[in-house]
């Protein structure tokens, strides 16, 4: 492998780890207000303030005396059918882990709540551009567990091609720090 290879290589693995660290966020529904219908917590509001990204974690916090979680379809959530749920929720601290894209609806089945607005979408929009590309791209493991250059390989020459060749066109200032991270990471054991 090329040396500007793995420099491309231990890029998107840190923007990898980086982008898995600011996922990784727990959002609770209706804030400190909970799963409800006191108050009339609007849901769709709430969902429209939050970036939901796939790792994150759904919270619904409620009295499991009064209410419960039901994961629906589209057609469900729109006309309040709570006869045939995808799954049921009921312990009054229900966690649901993101895993993918798009919508994903919720309501209380107890009879008039979701009527009364108990019901929430949480739509996971895709992000967009290296961001994208970096959290879909498949664990290099391999190369995880050993980024530095075999010791009979030369060490990289000056003249050797350079990592900003691969921010060429590029994504931006974060980028370049991390291409220039690369470089110093990979040279380093060479010193
Ligand atoms: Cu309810």
């Amino acid at each position: 492998m090329a040396f500007r290879e793995k420099a491309v290589v231990f890029l998107m693995m840190m923007m990898m780890t980086a982008s898995q660290v600011s996922h990784a966020a727990v959002h609770k529904v209706g804030d400190s207000s909970g799963w409800t219908i006191i108050g009339n917590i609007d849901y769709r509001k709430w969902a429209a303030t939050k970036n939901f990204q796939v790792g994150d974690t759904i919270v619904f916090e409620y009295n499991a005396k009064f209410h419960n979680v039901m994961r629906v379809t589209h057609a469900m959530y729109k006309t309040c059918n709570a006869s045939s749920p995808l799954t049921t929720m009921t312990t009054g601290n229900d966690t649901i882990k993101i895993t993918n894209y798009g919508h994903h609806f919720f309501l209380c089945g107890i009879p008039g709540h979701c009527q009364a607005g108990q019901k929430v979408d949480i739509n996971v929009v895709k992000v967009s551009g290296a961001a994208a590309a970096a959290a879909e791209a498949p664990t290099p493991t391999s190369a995880m567990a050993s980024p530095v250059p075999p010791a009979n390989v030369p060490a990289p020459s000056p003249n050797n091609a350079s990592p900003l060749m691969v921010v060429k066109g590029g994504v931006g200032l974060l980028t370049l720090v991390m291409a220039l991270l690369a470089l110093l990471a990979l040279s380093t054991p060479h010193a």
